[in-house]
């Protein structure tokens, strides 16, 4: 394994989501981070203004120019903005088979502008098919991908089944848009099923997909095993979450000035 983690996304300049968010989150957890972006978003606190997609081939550049410099350690696949970009990610993760890869698959802000667009979402898990480590639907984006509603703890096990059924891809559905007070992930690794329960936080933050996914693929170029890992992908986002601060118009930013210090983290192997 080595330290060098690329995250394929998008660009916020806000730096609250995408690229810039993946990077902070990588080095916050000991990783050098490097970027190749897919798009260019104009946003502010409330809504996506714009986007404006990287052409494919040069997704596929940057990468090609990036890895060939470094010794890659792992990849994060975030917004992709068109079903041609998801094509050279399907590739540049197939190109990879042992490393750790996490794919969000980021389909819409949470204003609702499009970030992939809508002709790629059908066969979405097909294109990446047995290409990741792991795949981290949020409840919209699980109901997307299989056509049915993802509503509640029941409905999240069942969607966390087909979309692995589908991509051969273990599947964490994130529970943080559930009603109520509680929030729980549900982890379908091909075998069994496990749910991580922890406190529904009152707070709308910015990035919190993208901090979970490049957080959860640190911990798996560390080695740990895929449970271990999301459980502690999770754990860090709750604490980087409760340092967040107001961002504007009700949302809120992480501010990783405030996040200090490295957690002190289990022993590796435990449960
Ligand atoms: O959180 C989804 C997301 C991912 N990537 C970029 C974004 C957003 C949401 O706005 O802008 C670049």
């Amino acid at each position: 394994m080595t330290n060098d983690l690329i995250s394929i996304a998008g660009w916020d300049p806000s730096a609250g989501a995408g690229v810039l968010l993946d990077l902070r989150v990588f080095e916050r957890l000991g990783r050098r981070g490097f970027g190749v972006l897919a798009a260019v978003t104009a946003q502010s606190a409330e809504r996506v203004g714009g986007v404006f997609p990287v052409p494919a081939r040069a997704v596929a550049a940057q990468f090609e120019s990036l890895a060939a410099g470094i010794d890659v350690g792992g990849i994060k696949i975030g917004m992709l903005a068109t079903a041609a970009n998801l094509k050279v990610a399907a590739r540049i993760l197939e190109s990879r088979p042992g490393l750790p890869r996490v794919i969000d698959p980021v389909l819409r802000s949470s204003s609702g502008a499009l970030l992939l667009e809508k002709k790629a979402w059908p066969r979405f898990l097909e294109t990446v098919e047995g290409k990741a480590s792991l795949i981290t639907p949020n409840l919209a984006e699980a109901s997307a991908l299989t056509g049915r509603p993802v509503r509640n703890v029941a409905e999240m096990r069942t969607a966390a089944e087909k979309i692995h059924l589908r991509s051969a891809i273990p599947c964490l559905v994130k529970g943080g848009h559930l009603e109520g007070g509680q929030a729980v992930d549900i982890l379908f690794d091909g075998s069994s099923v496990s749910a991580f329960a922890h406190p529904k936080l009152a707070r709308n933050v910015h990035g919190t997909g993208c901090y979970l996914s490049s957080a959860i693929l640190c911990y798996l170029a560390e080695g740990r095993p895929l449970k271990e890992a999301c459980g502690l992908g999770i754990f860090r986002v709750g604490r980087a979450i409760r340092a967040a601060m107001p961002g504007g118009k009700g949302v809120w930013v992480f501010d990783f000035s405030r996040e200090r210090g490295r957690v002190s983290l289990p022993p590796r192997g435990s449960d």
